[in-house]
């Protein structure tokens, strides 16, 4: 305001005190386009009314938020008036030719008619961005406005291909046609390199969102003035030339998220002017070159998620300048060349690499500015620098899945008022300290999974403000805690909590996760969790003493996804009103005590994958589906060990889907975002393994009842079964040859059953076979001898008192079924089944373990800060 103030006077001083000619004021003044009293030329005046009538006879369009403040579009655009005075426009100081148009951020919606603009052939620059023109093309023929320097056409709505036209404007020093909306424009004929080819004079080019697909060449290198260039989110593929980052000229380069495109770092030349250089989401590979440390006026380095590896260069740390540093999620080795952090340093995040190596204390951390340490999913080792926490302007510090090791003494945190998110979950090797009396600053998120902690910490009775508490895996005792504030995610699983849920638990409103399996609970699981669902999204119960009948009323709002109660001692029916919670995808209500018939109306529920009963008092049977659309999804299906009877449920075998072929859409554990999360958290071998098994996982378990009858013939239809259990039932009949169409199966067991005949030959088709179980039925003959048989011990025909040949030490008398000499010789050329497969080996544990596994590695995922900003924008935070 001041400066504003201070030019104004200025200037009337100047005005004022010229000696030359007092009487020419006016038209010195109106050498500036504020104060233009020049009239303008009447065919732009009509040509900018007709303009303003063209946008007002098309209806506002409802999803823009805001309409003009005063009511009406440009009140001050009236017939009578001079155009030159009016809103936006500017007018030639001697001619009143209009040289720019500025409209943005007018929230002008409707049809834009561009055809007026060419009345105004005079126009230098124009400024159509921010508003919305959702079914206007581009505007056409602008090459009429041939010394159009300026033009910004961004997140305007104009859709559809980009004009040729615009290439031929060679005087465009800048240019922005960027735009967040998807599918709105495109750039293909022409293509981007035909558009700027002959914009020589260029200086910005913004075509982010534009979906440029395909390839950059090297003519942009004939664009010298270039200073800033952004190309971000389109889908730009092969090679990015290396030149042009180097162009003497450019201080920003955006290619961020364009998936597709390869490139490594160039030598930088000393006096590079790089000031910005954005890569994140893209394929560039490669090492930083040492040369990096030319760039002095680097301010900004985002390589976030690309495919960097090798060290990070020493020379990083003579850029003095530098503010921003992300290399999170990419394979960069060894330790951090820079401790103390570079002067200007605000943001260090390095987390999901490999680095290691002991932080060393830094000497004046007071007088760093950096305010985001993301240093976690790397193997730092050794104490955490308590110079961290003398960071003034720290607000977020995350340290977890690391090997840190000794003692990090809160106390010094206390001074650190914009402190936010403390995260040093999963570090072994590390405890926390901190005096009883301790007041932290007001924290969104605490994390201190896998942290040794022994009890709750008392300064959390202060933390009000709390969104998320990771308390989880510690050692820590005695009943949960009345005055834990009202949190998003709470998880205290695996520790050794007992007592009850207190009342307090229902005034969690915004509960959305809570995970408080694997202790010692015990009581009901108060009524309320059924109004809390309406924001509950995950229930994790699982592996308490929790008890009591099943009495939520869960309403039409409930949004749970999971729900899990596993191995508890709760009693009655299955609560009805779960069918109300049309997101649910995993149920698991198995080992308690629900003395029900089997849920069929849970068949109505459209996303529900996971359904696990096994081990209670369910009885009946299964019978009938209600429609033939009833368990859409569902493809792990676990009734084991419950008192059901009569026939195999060869209606609902008919209808299961997902179990015959893939959908469409790839099976997700958990869906959305949380998926997404796992698909760039868990790159860590192992983890990814598992939780690719839990998402294709396809499971049949009716063990362990009192089914009967044959197994129908149509269970071959459900071909993407991996696990088939149906022993300990009393199934007669023979082994269906359909069996043999199951080629994903890996584990079947038919054992304990009544079962007559011989082995069917065709079940020697299939081939992932590991786990087979046949014992302790009446099946006779020859024991088939090629492919996975030959792997199979005594104990898979164990109790057949009529079965010979390998591998029982009975021998066959008859040689009717002699195996041949060619199905030898194929067992050895069929592959061995997956490594993964070792998993389910004695599957009545495995499966449960995978669950477990998948369970906890959800746990642990949710500890990701994208996790966080995709919550919160879920949840309108
Ligand atoms: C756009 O304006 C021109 C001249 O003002 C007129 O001839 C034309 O019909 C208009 N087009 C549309 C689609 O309104
Ligand atoms: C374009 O600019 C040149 C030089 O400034 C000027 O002579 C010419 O009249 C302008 N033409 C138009 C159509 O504005
Ligand atoms: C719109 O364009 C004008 C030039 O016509 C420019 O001065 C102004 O800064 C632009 N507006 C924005 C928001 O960039
Ligand atoms: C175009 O306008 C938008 C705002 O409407 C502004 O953010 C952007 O910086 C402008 N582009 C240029 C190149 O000035
Ligand atoms: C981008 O363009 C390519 C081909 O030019 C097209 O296949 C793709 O669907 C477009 N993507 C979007 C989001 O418009
Ligand atoms: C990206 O481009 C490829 C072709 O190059 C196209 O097949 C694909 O659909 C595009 N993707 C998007 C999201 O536009
Ligand atoms: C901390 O932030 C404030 C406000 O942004 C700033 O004025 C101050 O200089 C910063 N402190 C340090 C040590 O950089
Ligand atoms: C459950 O809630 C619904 C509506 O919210 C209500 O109509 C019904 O009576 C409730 N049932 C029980 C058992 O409380
Ligand atoms: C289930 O409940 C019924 C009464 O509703 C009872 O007769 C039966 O014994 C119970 N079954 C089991 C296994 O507890
Ligand atoms: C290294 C890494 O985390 N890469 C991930 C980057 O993001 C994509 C999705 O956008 C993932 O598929 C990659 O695994």
């Amino acid at each position: 305001m001041k400066n504003h103030c201070k030019i104004v006077l200025c200037f009337l001083f100047l005005c004022f005190s010229s000696p030359t000619n007092s009487t020419s004021l006016s038209s010195q003044s109106s050498s500036t386009h504020s104060i233009s009293v020049q009239h303008c030329v009447d065919s732009e005046r009509t040509a900018l009314l007709q303009l303003k009538r063209d946008l007002l006879t098309a209806k506002p369009d409802s999803s823009f938020p805001q309409h003009p403040s005063s009511g009406s579009l440009l009140p001050s655009w009236k017939p009578n008036a001079n155009c030159c005075s009016w809103e936006g426009v500017a007018c030639h100081h001697v001619s009143g030719h209009v040289t720019s148009l500025d409209l943005s951020s007018h929230k002008l919606s409707g049809t834009f008619n561009s055809t007026n603009l060419l009345h105004l052939p005079f126009l230098e620059k124009l400024n159509l961005s921010n508003n919305n023109f959702p079914s206007s093309p581009f505007p056409s023929r602008l090459d009429l406005i041939s010394n159009l320097t300026y033009l910004n056409l961004s997140n305007s709505g104009f859709s559809g291909q980009v004009p040729l036209e615009i290439s031929r404007l060679t005087k465009l020093v800048s240019l922005d046609l960027s735009t967040y909306r998807l599918d709105s424009s495109k750039l293909e004929k022409p293509n981007f390199v035909r558009l700027v080819k002959d914009l020589r004079s260029l200086r910005e080019l913004h075509l982010d969102g534009v979906n440029i697909s395909g390839s950059i060449c090297e003519s942009l290198n004939q664009l010298s003035l270039l200073s800033k260039l952004d190309l971000s989110r389109n889908n730009l593929s092969s090679m990015f030339p290396k030149s042009i980052m180097l162009l003497s000229n450019l201080k920003t380069l955006d290619l961020s998220s364009n998936t597709p495109l390869s490139g490594t770092l160039p030598e930088f030349p000393i006096g590079s002017k790089l000031e910005v250089l954005s890569l994140m989401f893209t394929s560039f590979s490669g090492e930083i070159p040492y040369s990096i440390g030319n760039l002095q006026f680097l301010i900004k380095l985002d390589l976030r998620n690309c495919s960097f590896s090798g060290l990070i260069p020493s020379s990083l740390a003579s850029l003095n300048q530098l503010v921003d540093l992300d290399l999170s999620s990419n394979k960069f080795l060894g330790w951090i060349p820079f401790l103390p952090p570079l002067p200007s340093l605000e943001k260090l995040l390095l987390s999901q690499n490999r680095l290691s190596g002991v932080l060393q204390d830094f000497e004046r951390a007071f007088l760093s500015p950096l305010s985001v340490v993301d240093l976690s999913m790397n193997n730092f080792e050794g104490h955490i620098p308590n110079s961290f926490l003398e960071l003034q302007n720290l607000t977020e510090l995350k340290l977890f899945s690391n090997n840190f090791s000794g003692a990090i003494n809160l106390s010094m945190i206390k001074s650190i008022e914009s402190l936010a998110f403390l995260q040093l979950s999963d570090n072994s090797q590390l405890t926390i300290a901190y005096s009883s009396n301790l007041k932290l600053p007001q924290l969104q998120t605490l994390w201190f999974d896998s942290c040794n902690v022994s009890r709750i910490p008392s300064f959390l009775r202060n933390q009000d403000g709390l969104v998320e508490l990771g308390l989880s895996n510690n050692k820590i005792q005695g009943i949960l805690p009345k005055w834990i504030s009202s949190v998003n995610l709470l998880s205290l699983s695996k520790n050794k909590f007992t007592g009850k849920l207190p009342v307090s638990f229902c005034n969690m409103n915004s509960l959305a996760i809570l995970d408080i399996s694997y202790n010692h609970l015990t009581g009901q699981i108060p009524q309320c969790l059924g109004n809390l669902s309406s924001a509950l999204t995950v229930v994790n119960l699982r592996e308490n003493q929790f008890s009591g009948s099943m009495l939520w009323n869960f309403t039409e709002e409930c949004s749970l996804t999971t729900l899990n109660l596993y191995r508890n001692q709760l009693k009655g029916e299955i609560p009805a009103s779960l069918g109300n919670c049309r997101g649910l995808k995993v149920l698991d209500l198995g080992d308690n005590q629900i003395n029900d018939t089997f849920p069929f109306w849970l068949g109505k529920l459209p996303n529900l994958q996971v359904l696990i009963l096994q081990s209670n008092r369910l009885h009946g049977s299964i019978g009938q589906p209600l429609t033939p659309n009833d368990f859409p999804k569902l493809h792990i299906l676990d009734l084991s060990s419950n008192y059901f009877t009569g026939n195999l449920p060869s209606d609902y075998i008919g209808i299961w889907q997902s179990m015959k072929m893939k959908l469409n859409e790839k099976f997700l554990y958990m869906g959305g975002f949380y998926y997404r999360d796992w698909m760039t958290i868990t790159n860590k071998g192992q983890r990814m393994e598992n939780i690719h098994i839990l998402t294709i996982f396809t499971v049949l378990d009716l063990s362990n009842n009192r089914f009967e009858g044959e197994i129908p013939e149509m269970i071959g239809d459900l071909k993407l079964l991996q696990v088939l259990n149906l022993s300990r039932n009393n199934l007669v009949g023979e082994i269906p040859t359909s069996l043999s169409k199951l080629a994903k199966l890996e584990s079947l067991d038919l054992s304990q059953n009544k079962l007559t005949g011989e082995i069917p030959m065709q079940l020697t088709d299939l081939t992932f076979l590991s786990v087979f179980n046949l014992s302790y039925n009446r099946l006779v003959g020859r024991i088939p001898v090629a492919n996975q048989f030959l792997t199979f011990t005594n104990d898979s025909y164990g109790g057949n008192l009529g079965l010979c040949g390998f591998p029982l030490s009975r021998k066959c008398r008859h040689l009717e079924n002699d195996p041949s000499g060619k199905q030898q010789e194929d067992s050895g050329k069929k592959g061995t089944p997956f490594s993964w497969i070792f998993a389910l080996v004695g599957y009545g544990v495995g499966m449960l373990l995978g669950l477990v596994i998948g369970y906890m590695l959800f746990w642990r995922t949710t500890r990701c800060s994208r996790w966080i900003e995709l919550f919160f924008k879920a949840k309108k935070w």
